[in-house]
């Protein structure tokens, strides 16, 4: 028989105390819009420190990343995308599903326009997807120092017929203008909360990609035509070396390249190694570079330093680098040193001779910028060891994309 269960009764509720509303606010922003238009330059200038990298080349970033700004007022999470493009290949069809996950998370969208270009058929493509959101979005018209100012009232005329904005509002993320005023609206339309990420947080990209995107940068800076589109940088190995382990041996400001002999089994056959060597930052005898098996050795995408997130930005100047002598009471050589080995690749081998350079000029010229970056970032002397290898089709291999994308 079915014992009939008898309804428990209820113990008569106390009237529930209202949550305490948190007196900060709290929230994701999507900057979004077409390439080149000024997302990573305005997340820089936004967060007073350079966590993404900017090129006058379209498409530079590839991978969303986040910069974190937290004040006395909340914590605004800002999500740096791609520049909305056609994709064509794997590579750009990845990079538009980080626009369209970042549209789906984040509570307001930050839509950035050119205003030294016109209006074309990609502005009404970014518009018809925003059509698709529900979110509050902020249209940023950008680069107005670029413009003269009766340019900008008939722009704004036109956007605002094309989508209920939240605000329409002129700024210049170069140089910093009408920026307090968005931190200010965003923050008022942002829900409350308390802090997302710890205070201290900059933002999610392990150290070993930003030193890929640092690579990248000088590259984008230094190649034209279709090679920025072509390029991309993976981090071999970083190897963290205490002072005075490397040989001593003092190279002046020299760097040289030379080919490596062929190998069977990879492609490195089309490859280069580039040693860049300035006032005693050398490993090692050429030669021997990189095997470091003296030192203390850290591996890239190992447990460690370089998959834990940024936290700091590039100081003004490299290490040592006060008239080349003392800092902080240590001469540049008693300072650590980082060993960096990374791999640029190319799809074809002509694009393999134009980041050569001709004598090495280009690669040269990316490997002393670069490191002088990483020796700001890392706070270190840097040993770059930097080379090209040709792989083709890498834009639509799945494998070398992961490969990129877990650096982060
Ligand atoms: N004059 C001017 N130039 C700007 C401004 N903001 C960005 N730029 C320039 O525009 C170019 C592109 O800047 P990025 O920040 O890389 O643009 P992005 O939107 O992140 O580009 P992708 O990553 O390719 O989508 C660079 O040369 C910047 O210096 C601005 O306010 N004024
Ligand atoms: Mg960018």
């Amino acid at each position: 028989m079915n014992a009939e269960k008898t309804p428990r009764a209820r113990k008569p509720r106390s009237p529930k105390k209202p949550a305490a509303v948190p007196s900060t606010k709290a929230g994701t922003v999507a900057l979004i819009g077409r390439p080149n238009v000024g997302k990573s330059t305005l997340l820089n200038r936004l967060l007073g420190q350079k966590v993404a990298i900017v090129s006058d080349k379209p498409q530079t970033t590839r991978i969303s990343l986040l910069g974190i700004k937290t004040t006395d007022k909340g914590q605004i999470v800002f999500i740096d995308n791609p520049g909305i493009h056609k994709p064509l290949h794997k590579l750009n069809k990845r990079m538009m599903s980080y626009v369209d996950s970042s549209l789906e998370t984040a509570d307001i969208v930050c839509l950035l326009v050119d205003a030294t270009l016109s209006f074309g058929q990609g502005d009404a493509y970014v518009l018809d997807m925003l059509g698709r959101t529900s979110k509050p979005v902020f249209l940023l018209i950008n680069k107005v120092d670029a413009v003269r100012k009766d340019r900008l009232l008939p722009m704004i005329d036109k956007y605002k017929d094309l989508h209920p904005f939240k605000d329409i509002i002129p700024i210049s993320a170069l140089k910093g203008t009408n920026l307090d005023v968005l931190e200010r609206l965003l923050l008022e339309a942002l829900p409350p909360g308390g802090m997302i990420y710890p205070g201290g947080s900059l933002s999610d990209q392990s150290e070993r990609f930003y030193l890929a995107e640092l690579i990248r940068e000088k590259l984008l800076a230094r190649v034209e035509m279709e090679l920025p589109f072509v390029t991309a940088v993976y981090i071999d190995r970083v190897e963290r070396r205490a002072a005075g382990a490397d040989s001593g041996r003092s190279a002046g400001e020299e760097t040289r390249y030379k080919p490596e002999s062929p190998a069977p089994e990879d492609e490195a056959a089309d490859s280069v190694s580039l040693w860049d060597e300035e006032e005693g930052a050398l490993l090692a005898d050429e030669g021997s570079a990189g095997s470091g098996r003296d030192a203390e050795t850290e591996e890239a995408g190992e447990a460690g330093t370089t998959k834990q997130p940024i936290r700091e930005a590039l100081p003004d100047r490299p290490p040592g680098h006060r008239q080349g002598r003392l800092i902080e009471g240590r001469r540049r050589r008693d300072l650590p040193l980082t060993y960096v080995q990374a791999s640029i690749f190319v799809e074809k081998p002509n694009h393999r001779q134009i980041v050569i350079g001709r004598e090495g000029q280009v690669i040269k010229a990316v490997g002393i910028e670069a490191r002088r970056d990483m020796e700001r970032y890392l706070k270190t002397r840097v040993y770059l060891d930097l080379q090209v290898k040709v792989r083709p089709r890498w834009r639509d291999s799945a494998d070398v994309l992961d490969l990129i994308e877990g650096q982060k």
